[in-house]
């Protein structure tokens, strides 16, 4: 039994669907930029998300699809100038308001403020990335109702590692049983997981519907609003079509008894 304290929140996929036509166009635009062939297209892109991080998914890129690029003498310099220049383009991206926040989300963020329940974010994706994100979508200041920005390379490992979760649980001083944590990807889910959060909200998008969301206490297509109900893939349905608080509390409420 425990009180629900905190959503923590992942970004890319959850908060706002950023990869296919916000984080890939940055990638493209980077490689542009810098004279090279390079063209993750939408197939290929959704290959390479399984590798977080954009500096890992470069480097992957490289090992898997693209041996043949001569490497420079510095490649990890290389790729940082690469990575460096990609953020760039996204976050112009961002600045256009191409990319909304998905279903339910702005809703659910203005009932957890309204009732005093904290709010996290634990992400693979570069800090400012998420600042952008949120100031192109969220009124002013809305950085600031996050208590904690877990991002990027404040972790030694990356999800699915636990590393980003655990830091965010750590810096929020709660237990693992004391939130719920929203996620769209297997890797995402394995890292709440493992960092013991039992708790697992899980909306799906285009790359990671079908993936192995073994931990996830519910799976829908989005978080649904009262004139859009969600659609649930697996675990129990919203009574009333969207999650809420209510719905929240009762999943933490009802922790399984091991
Ligand atoms: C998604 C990621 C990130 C983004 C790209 O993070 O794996 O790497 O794809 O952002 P999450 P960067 O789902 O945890 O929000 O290029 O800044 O890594
Ligand atoms: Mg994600």
């Amino acid at each position: 039994m425990s009180e629900l304290q905190a959503l923590l929140f992942d970004v890319d996929g959850t908060l706002a669907d950023t990869e296919r036509d916000g984080h890939r166009v940055a990638f493209n635009r980077a490689f542009a930029d810098a004279g090279l062939d390079w063209d993750w297209t939408v197939d290929l892109y959704g290959k390479l998300l399984s590798v977080t991080g954009g500096k890992e998914r470069i480097r992957f890129y490289l090992e898997r699809f693209n041996t043949a690029f001569s490497r420079p003498d510095d490649l990890d310099g290389f790729i940082a100038g690469l990575h460096r220049a990609k953020t760039a383009h996204y976050m112009k991206l961002m600045e256009g308001g191409q990319i909304p926040l998905r279903p339910g989300v702005a809703r659910l963020l203005d009932e957890a403020r309204s009732q005093g329940v904290r709010l996290a974010i634990s992400t693979t994706t570069t800090p400012e990335n998420v600042s952008a994100l949120l100031a192109s979508t969220l009124p002013a200041g809305a950085i600031d109702w996050f208590e904690v920005i877990g991002a990027g390379d404040i972790v030694p490992s990356k999800k699915p590692a636990p590393d980003i979760y655990q830091h965010v649980l750590d810096a929020m001083g709660l237990a693992p049983d004391q939130v719920v944590a929203f996620e769209d990807s297997g890797h995402g889910v394995s890292s709440a997981r493992d960092a013991g959060i039992e708790h697992i909200v899980v909306t799906v998008n285009g790359y990671t519907a079908g993936q192995d969301f073994n931990a996830a206490s519910v799976i829908l297509d989005t978080l649904g609003e009262p004139d859009a109900r969600a659609h649930c893939i697996d675990g129990t349905p919203p009574e009333n079509g969207f999650i809420d608080l209510a719905y929240l509390r009762g999943l933490a409420a009802n922790t399984p008894v091991v």
